[in-house]
């Protein structure tokens, strides 16, 4: 199976695992991304079995609407049971790095929401140890040169992902070669800088089920 084939899989997982757990009333995170979308597209198969669903970027809402699933702002959605996502990279304790697509500050609020946070990924995601991927950071426009600055003393290297304006009005630095061997203690670090908004470490809140695509099949961690 190629990346593509791995990551439908995957997504079609997420669907077979949250279908018996749904009632009519239920509303559902869903995140963004490539594999997120193929969730996206299946979820469509099950839309008379739940009530609407949270989408964690423009994107992804205009994606459901496009299929007839509902979209409920999160402040009027009240509990979501489940938040079903990608990512850029997962440990075994299933601490991840997000927001290689930007919109990790909208992401990491559903995550904090949702009873139950699903991370769906194919196996190149796996990693032993955070950081290979550049950790994204959303920063307000006015800060950037000072968060910049901040990250070096923090032994990072921030690069400034020209470009780029998440749905939140904000920029993104991405964080190259810092020690994340610390994963939460990373994330609190990153959070004191004044003008950082969130940081794409989920480590505070990790993920509870991680179904990871693999040659072997979906594997289901824990
Ligand atoms: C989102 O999509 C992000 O947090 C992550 O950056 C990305 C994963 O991308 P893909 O599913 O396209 O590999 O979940």
């Amino acid at each position: 199976m190629n990346q593509d084939q791995l990551k439908q899989a995957v997504a079609r997982a997420a669907l077979d695992y949250i279908t018996p757990r749904l009632s009519s009333d239920s509303i559902i995170g869903v995140g963004t991304g490539s594999t997120a979308n193929h969730f996206i597209d299946m979820l469509a198969e099950i839309r008379t079995e739940f009530d609407g669903a949270v989408a964690s970027s423009e994107a992804t809402a205009e994606r459901l609407k496009g299929h007839g699933i509902p979209v409920y702002e999160l402040n009027s959605a009240g509990t979501l049971e489940f938040y079903i996502d990608g990512a850029d990279e997962s440990n075994e304790r299933l601490e991840l790095i997000k927001g290689g697509g930007a919109a990790l500050t909208r992401e990491k609020i559903v995550a904090a929401v949702a009873k139950t946070f699903i991370c769906i990924a194919d196996e190149s995601k796996m990693v032993g140890v955070l950081g290979q991927f550049p950790l994204p950071v959303e920063v307000i426009p006015m800060a950037r040169s000072h968060v910049g600055r901040e990250i070096v003393k923090l032994g990072g290297d921030p690069v400034y992902r020209e470009g780029v304006v998440t749905d939140n009005g904000n920029i993104i630095i991405d964080v190259h070669n810092m020690d994340l061997s610390r994963p939460i203690q990373a994330e609190e670090r990153l959070n004191q800088i004044v003008g950082v908004v969130t940081n794409g470490l989920f480590a505070r809140r990790p993920a509870d089920l991680l179904l990871l695509g693999t040659a072997n099949g979906v594997q289901s961690i824990p």
